[in-house]
């Protein structure tokens, strides 16, 4: 996996205008164009050994190992059964060493090596347990490519002889999400072994014409993948947003929390100098008032006295007798 995603950029950049110009040159001649098939699917699944199953040959490596075999997409050409066939082979989705965006370049040149599109993606699954990261593989290649490519899709699963005397209908119908997936690929589906010894295909490549058929004699366009790469930019821009409006309002909050607590400190803190005064000012009149109670019992002994002796005096004078009469 060599490409770096600066390549991968240009690639993109260029991709339309050459995909325009080969899409013109090989208007009118479909016909007589190759069947150009795309093996997509994680690694390990048998994609390698798919492609040398439809065209007869060890074109592809093909190799029983702990780590991703095929790191770069490779397309090989072969005429099988007087039909010429182009088959794009790529790297595994879950590659054990390679990037996601590495993984992202190699999947553009499989666009690439396919142009003017594929007529068909052989979706590769090993018979096996459909794990939770099956289900994310295939998600992920459904994403990429987008939902129009569903109709461009056949399932195509390894390693049939695992079956035994199984019926391959009574092992997808344990699944729910296997039939699922075969739902959405309008229930195109194909088994294969390695032991097959390359001699069935024709009955997949049949498959593949009736679909090709079935949609007109179109295939997969460069238009499809622009789209459905806008729509993961799209949706990839909404999450972003919706992480960063997200942050905002809890940021937000945050702060609203802290200036409220600071708020209700400076309003604690004002009541308390509040009630301090009002203390203080209560104290006051208080001590006044105790000042006053025993102030006026000085003040006024003295005023009381001396009202009741001119009190006295007056009464006296107004009742005794006037000498000088
Ligand atoms: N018995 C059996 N073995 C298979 C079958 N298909 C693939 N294999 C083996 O599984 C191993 C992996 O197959 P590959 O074709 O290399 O898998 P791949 O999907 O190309 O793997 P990567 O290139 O690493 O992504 C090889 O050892 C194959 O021989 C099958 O139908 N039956
Ligand atoms: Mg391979």
């Amino acid at each position: 996996m060599t490409q770096g995603s600066g390549g991968a950029h240009r690639i993109l950049l260029l991709l339309p205008l050459f995909l325009q110009v080969l899409n013109h040159q090989c208007q009118g001649s479909e016909e007589r164009a190759a069947m150009r098939i795309v093996l997509l699917g994680k690694t390990g699944a048998g994609k390698s050994t798919t492609g040398n199953i439809i065209l007869r040959r060890e074109a592809f490596k093909s190799d029983f190992s702990p780590v991703s075999v095929t790191s770069q997409c490779e397309k090989q050409s072969g005429v099988v059964a007087g039909r010429k066939i182009d088959v794009i082979d790529t790297p595994g989705l879950c590659d054990t060493s390679a990037t996601v965006e590495e993984v992202q370049s190699e999947i553009e040149n499989a666009v690439l090596m396919s142009v003017p599109g594929p007529h068909v993606f052989l979706l590769v699954i090993r018979l096996d347990r459909f794990t939770e990261e099956e289900r994310k593989t295939v998600k992920s290649i459904q994403e990429n490519f987008g939902a129009e490519a569903s109709n461009y899709t056949i399932v195509v699963f390894t390693h049939r002889n695992q079956l035994k005397t199984k019926r391959l209908k009574d092992f997808i119908k344990e699944s729910e999400s296997l039939q699922k997936l075969l739902d959405t690929c309008g229930k195109r589906y194909y088994s294969i072994d390695i032991s097959d010894n390359y001699s069935p295909v024709g009955e997949l490549l049949e498959m593949i014409e009736k679909m090709v058929k079935s949609n007109g004699g179109q295939h997969y366009t460069n238009q499809m993948y622009q789209d459905a790469q806008r729509k993961i930019k799209d949706e990839e821009e909404k999450k972003r947003m919706e992480v960063d409006r997200k942050e905002k309002e809890e940021k937000d909050k945050l702060i609203e929390e802290l200036l409220s607590k600071e708020i209700r400190r400076e309003e604690q803190d004002k009541l308390r100098m509040e009630r301090k005064k009002i203390k203080k000012v209560r104290d006051g009149i208080n001590a006044l008032g105790a000042a006053l109670t025993t102030g006026a019992a000085v003040v006024l002994g003295p005023v009381a006295v001396i009202g009741g002796a001119v009190m006295t005096k007056v009464v006296a004078d107004y009742v005794a007798p006037d000498d000088t009469d």
